[in-house]
């Protein structure tokens, strides 16, 4: 029978790769309850091991930064692209600060987040223009969607700290992750 011979083989497998003993991942799962979900963040302050950074982008349209919260792993360097048809500034203030200085159309400038923290992105022609930088020790990080749900999937088992960052503030949970399951988690 052939699911026999399946099952038998994924029994060998198993014993092969010396599972248990490598802990299956979990899930959490939850929801935001703010007027912008979509401009918060959730993420865990703390997990074991180092994590590579990575290289994203940053628009800047009309007069605005996008996105408006921006996670990132430390070390991970942001590339900001002006499309407006005028000049826009970086100016950075927070655990890190730096001055891009001013570029104009089709330009691009960047930056290397090495401090962990939290940093406000600002332009010097444009004070309306804000964003913020969240510089993470790990890339378990989540974009809550319109509705205010959030995933943050393949995470070891153990045992959390959790934040939400909403409008420049920061809240937190505990929260413990099952081995190949999930939990549910509300802000
Ligand atoms: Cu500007």
């Amino acid at each position: 029978m052939a699911n026999l011979r399946q099952a038998a083989l994924a029994f060998a497998l198993v014993a092969l790769l010396g599972y248990p003993a490598r802990l299956k991942a979990g899930d959490i799962v939850g929801k935001v309850s703010v007027a912008k979900p979509d401009q918060s963040i959730v993420y865990l302050e703390t997990v074991p091991g180092t994590f590579p950074a990575a290289r994203t982008t940053v628009g800047q349209r009309n007069k605005m930064f996008t996105p408006f919260v921006v996670p990132v792993v430390q070390g991970s360097t942001v590339e900001f692209h002006n499309s407006d048809d005028l000049a826009h500034n970086v100016l950075g203030v927070g655990s890190d600060e730096f001055n891009l200085g001013s570029f104009g159309k089709g330009m691009t400038r960047e930056h290397t987040f090495n401090k962990p923290g939290q940093v406000t992105l600002l332009c010097n022609v444009h004070p309306e223009m804000e964003a913020h930088v969240l510089v993470l020790q790990n890339p378990y990080f989540a974009r809550p969607n319109g509705n205010g749900e959030f995933h943050l999937v393949n995470v070891p088992p153990g045992d959390y700290v959790i934040k939400a960052w909403y409008d420049r503030k920061v809240k937190k949970q505990n929260v413990k992750v099952p081995a190949g399951g999930s939990v549910t988690v509300d802000f």
